[in-house]
């Protein structure tokens, strides 16, 4: 392998490239090389002036983050840093692709920054569930004032070029990465510019010296977004000491609170997510090189909510959509809606109107099926009824051109059953979308037993042309998410007639980090789905197992939850706040006593281990069966489908956290008191036995 950095005169000018792919992290070796660089540059004598830049795709995208929790080798990046800040010659970083964390850290202690039109630049680190460690929080405020640095810090969004010229953080757009970095750094020279030191200058600072109150209000700011997370918090700190301390002693604060940071679970756990939402799009037997269709023209057939969410995905991502319906009224209703939202976002200043007309303009309706006739890929979001979607499907078989994917958006029913209503069953998939479909950063593709490579790296890429991030699932009842959902939702419901009440179990696993409980989750949603679902189902219930019959009570009452005004709670006209009712109450009480269920007082922790151990406890079947490729997969699943916290590394990642001996001695002890539902899955009891965790299984 050649040289991770390497360094060669041009003129005058030593130009430093970092040569690590595929993003450059700052690994031992780069930070070696760099180091050996700079001390060399400085030395020579030819040399006036250096540039640093990044070969390949990028600049530097960061630490290297598989180093975490390895002991460190020297030096550190700081040590490097320091070198960069005190050369006795200009050092001028060129960034193109993206100079993010540690790399723009790199930048910020050079003494000048250009940029070409495209690059980015941003400190992600409190994604990761840390702060910027090595001087980011303590420059950059030196350089664009603390508020707009505590912006982009807590945010960890990067900016473009343009914005960072405009901040301040880059001295000019160059067109040429190398051309303009080594006449940028010719022209320093030439005009004898001094070594500008961000961490010398503190002019910048005076604004939050003299009045330091925004600092609780960005924290209030931030309180709903940020709610559970450390790293935010930390990161105000950080940003706190860069205005309060002189810069070496901020940088001694900001080191101590990278490492709280670093040490903390959350940031294992969000580093977990990171490299798992990576890890989720490698399939095995799907290489990266499988041929996909280009995407050009798509068709969702149904413009209910699904299916107008799922048009609108397709037209943000500029591709044409047809939407199909049976009835001119069911149409024009499904594209008001998408207009509506639309339009709130407008309203919201988050698109402009003309973006939004021209998406618009992208989503076409009609009632003819024939239309599809052009699409590359149909989406099928029509009633979730097996005998409906396959008189779909044989009609689509029939007028879709061949080449095209046949996806279903179903949620549960069975994906082969499905193609088996067409001649080709190696073009359909599905595509499970999250409601809202436009919003819900998850996709779940379901493989077929028939299901082509080819189909699944098409709805791959599309998924990634959408922005989502996708998960690939066997073809089960429920798939991956939705199955694992049933056991959750049961307990809850049986703890309600064992004495909990909603507000107690919504409490308990909002105060664990969901958006929100079960049953505020289940007056959002609507209980009437469910209700339709298990009436459908009725006849495939076994007798012999407890059932809670109280949220069919409520449907039965019209209580269909927040558009009906009353579901597991009541609400107020106009007012989206769940008010505990006392008709649930007696719904339930009635229905312990028919039980003959004595009701008792229920602690918060068994309502928590009640309520997601049986995900942890399916997640192990489907892992085993196969339904998930990992359990890394089944995390993502979670955190971008239903709201796991993140800083908790989705169920997975938190059962290994508990430790699995110590939750499949809870899921026995459940299985004596409760029964088969809570049988403890093989995996689980084999995995808890040999002292490993889910992160140790990989398939045989
Ligand atoms: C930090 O800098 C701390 C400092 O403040 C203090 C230190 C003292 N390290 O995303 P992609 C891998 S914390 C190691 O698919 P893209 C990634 O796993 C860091 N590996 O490409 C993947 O591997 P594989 C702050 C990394 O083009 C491959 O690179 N920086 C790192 O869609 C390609 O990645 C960040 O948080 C890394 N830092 O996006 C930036 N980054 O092929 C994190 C990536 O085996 N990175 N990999 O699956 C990103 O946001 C995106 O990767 C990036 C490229 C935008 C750079």
């Amino acid at each position: 392998m050649s040289a991770p950095v390497s360094y060669e005169r041009q003129g005058s000018v030593a130009v430093i490239t970092v040569d690590n792919p595929p993003v450059n992290a700052l690994s031992v070796d780069v930070r070696k090389g760099l180091l050996e660089s700079v001390i060399r540059g400085a030395s020579d004598a030819a040399v006036t002036a250096m540039v640093i830049l990044g070969g390949g795709r990028t600049f530097i995208a960061g630490a290297d983050i598989r180093e975490f929790g390895k002991p460190p080798a020297p030096p550190g990046l700081h040590e490097v840093l320091d070198a960069i800040e005190a050369s006795p010659k200009p050092v001028v970083a060129a960034i193109h692709g993206t100079a993010l964390g540690g790399g723009l850290e790199v930048t910020l202690a050079c003494h000048y920054r250009v940029a070409v039109p495209s690059a980015q630049v941003g400190l992600p680190e409190v994604k990761l569930g840390l702060l910027p460690g090595a001087g980011g929080t303590q420059r950059l405020p030196r350089i664009i004032g603390a508020e707009a640095a505590l912006k982009m810090i807590v945010s960890g969004d990067p900016v473009r070029a343009d914005r960072a010229l405009a901040l301040g953080i880059v001295d000019e757009i160059v067109a040429d990465l190398r051309a303009g970095g080594v006449a940028f750094a010719e022209k320093v020279v030439a005009e004898r510019r001094p070594l500008k030191k961000v961490s010398a200058s503190d002019e910048k600072l005076a604004p939050a010296r003299s009045n330091p109150a925004p600092f609780d209000e960005f924290r209030r700011s931030i309180a709903h977004q940020a709610r559970g997370f450390l790293a935010p918090y930390k990161c105000i700190e950080a940003v706190q000491a860069a205005v309060r301390l002189p810069f070496t002693e901020g940088l001694t604060r900001e080191r101590e609170l990278f490492r709280e940071c670093l040490e903390s679970p959350q940031s294992r756990a969000q580093i977990h997510a990171f490299f798992a939402e990576r890890e989720a799009t490698k399939i095995p037997d799907v290489p990266r090189e499988t041929a996909v269709t280009a995407i050009k023209t798509a068709a969702v057939i149904g413009a209910g909510t699904m299916g107008g969410g799922i048009a609108m995905n397709f037209a943000n991502a500029g591709i044409p959509v047809t939407v199909v319906e049976t009835a001119q009224e069911a149409l024009d209703r499904g594209l008001a809606v998408v207009r509506k939202n639309y339009a709130a976002t407008v309203e919201k200043g988050r698109l402009s109107q003309a973006d939004m007309d021209r998406r618009l303009g992208l989503i076409t309706g009609t009632l003819d099926l024939g239309a599809v006739r052009e699409a590359d890929i149909v989406i099928e979001a029509v009633f979730e009824e097996m005998a409906v979607k396959k008189e779909v499907f044989a009609r689509l078989d029939a007028v879709a051109r061949p080449g095209a994917v046949l996806a279903t958006n179903t949620s549960t029913l069975d994906v082969d059953e499905i193609a088996s209503a067409t001649t080709r069953p190696g073009a359909v998939i599905g595509t499970h979308f999250f409601s809202p479909a436009n919003v819900m950063r998850l996709l779940e593709l379901v493989r077929g037993a028939k299901t082509a490579r080819e189909t699944i790296a098409t709805a791959a890429e599309l998924a990634r042309r959408i922005g989502k991030v996708w998960v690939l699932a066997g073809n089960c009842d429920g798939f991956i998410g939705n199955r694992m959902l049933h056991g959750y939702l049961r307990e809850a419901e049986f703890l309600l007639e064992e004495g909990a009440t909603p507000q107690q179990v919504d409490r308990v696993i909002y105060d664990f980090g969901l958006p929100m409980g079960p049953f505020a989750m289940g007056d959002l949603a609507g209980l009437d789905v469910g209700w339709r679902i298990r009436k459908g189902k009725a006849h495939l219930r076994r007798k012999d197992l407890r059932h809670s019959p109280v949220a069919d009570r409520l449907c039965e009452q019209g209580r269909f939850g927040q558009k009906t005004g009353a579901g597991w709670y009541r609400y107020e006209k106009g007012n989206r706040t769940p008010v505990p009712d006392p008709e649930v109450e007696k719904v339930i009480e009635q229905s312990a006593r028919e039980q003959g269920i004595t009701r008792r007082s229920i602690g918060d922790d068994e309502i928590l281990k009640r309520c997601l151990y049986p995900l942890i406890n399916e997640g192990a079947r489907i892992l085993e069966e196969g339904i998930a490729l990992r359990a890394s997969d089944i995390d993502v699943t979670y955190i971008y489908g239903y709201g796991f916290p993140r800083y908790r590394g989705g169920p997975m990642f938190w059962a290994d956290t508990l430790g699995l001996k110590s939750v499949c001695d809870d899921v026995v002890a459940f299985h004596t008191a409760h029964g088969e539902p809570w049988t403890p899955a093989p995996l689980l009891v084999r995995l808890a036995t040999e002292g490993k965790g889910f992160r140790d299984y990989a398939r045989p």
